[in-house]
């Protein structure tokens, strides 16, 4: 049986990710870290929590040793667009946290999880079918980190054994925790608003097409990954994956089949269409479903309906 800490539990993905891993494996065996509000409703009482600052390798060494952890999600991070605004804050935290993980691991003998992004890839990747081993040269902070992380967790697996495994997340859409500072975000604020009967302002021009995925498949991928056959993996750091790709008139579009009043305007934060352009439009991920069986259930009409009749029930709409 598995024992797990989840680093950065309180998070969009933690959230529902702790969920999952307590339902498989069982409530104690899977340790939330928290560091700061805003905490989930009844994360304290839904199961064991810690609190832990994930750039300080002495505490997480202490979790590890005395909870008998096997398995780290490290899910510290700073969004792309919150990033480009403290460049050394991103980075801190993003490699901070994960040589941290990387190291406690090397010495208890853990698997470490930690997400990479499509955000990993920059302006001179193909953009189409973006293949699996392609350039990655990014131009944000947030890519940067992506990128070194990538490195270093297939380093710490040839070099130290270490079991490093991890996927290239989208811009995921979830009905539960609202992401915060990535550039995807608006894919998630349009169902909100669409919900509860306001008009949208869209950060992205029409034409900017994104990768994206719903949250149950990114959870099927966070819980698949670990657990896959290790003599199938060719690769480790890091897996595209994908479930749908589409631009802000797509989702507009899907949205409007549900409210034909919803309306959507543009304003475009520079900052955010930059980071966008410089992305992949779409994946290419046959390497996840082929070493790994990757099989995403969501499209975007699925997604659609499911995030509109669960916020509809949550938002007493
Ligand atoms: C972001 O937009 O920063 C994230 C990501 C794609 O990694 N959602």
């Amino acid at each position: 049986m598995k024992k797990i800490l989840i680093i950065g539990s309180t998070g969009q993905i933690g959230s529902e990710l702790s969920i999952r891993l307590r339902s498989i494996y069982g409530v104690d065996n899977v340790i939330c870290g928290y560091f700061a509000p805003p905490f989930p409703d009844g994360f304290f009482e839904a199961g064991p929590t810690v609190e832990i600052n994930a750039l300080n390798i002495d505490r997480i060494a202490e979790v590890v040793k005395e909870n008998h952890i096997d398995t780290i999600y490290n899910l510290a991070a700073i969004l792309s667009a919150t990033a480009e605004k403290n460049p050394k804050l991103g980075w801190d935290v993003g490699i901070g946290s994960l040589i941290n993980c990387l190291d406690v691991a090397k010495e208890y003998n853990c698997a470490v999880f930690t997400p990479s992004s499509i955000g990993a890839f920059g302006p001179s990747t193909p953009k189409d079918n973006t293949p699996q081993d392609t350039i990655q040269r990014p131009t944000t902070i947030y890519g940067i980190t992506k990128v070194t992380g990538e490195l270093l967790s297939d380093y710490y697996f040839t070099r130290f054994g270490v079991d490093t495994r991890s996927v290239r997340f989208p811009g995921i859409i979830s009905n539960m925790t609202l992401p915060g500072g990535g550039t995807t975000d608006y894919a998630v604020e349009i169902f909100y608003k669409a919900v509860q009967g306001e008009d949208f302002v869209c950060p992205l021009r029409a034409g900017t097409y994104m990768d994206m995925m719903y949250m149950p498949d990114a959870i099927d991928a966070l819980v698949n990954l670990p657990e896959a056959d290790p003599s199938r993996l060719v690769h480790r750091n890091s897996f595209n994956v994908t479930a749908m790709s589409f631009d802000p008139e797509m989702i507009y579009a899907e949205i409007k089949k549900h409210y034909p009043n919803f309306k959507m305007t543009y304003s475009v934060d520079f900052l955010k269409q930059s980071i966008a352009d410089s992305w992949p439009n779409k994946l290419d991920d046959s390497a996840a479903r082929k070493e790994w069986d990757w099989n995403p259930q969501y499209n975007l009409e699925r997604m659609t309906a499911d995030m509109i009749e669960t916020l509809k029930k949550r938002l007493n709409k």
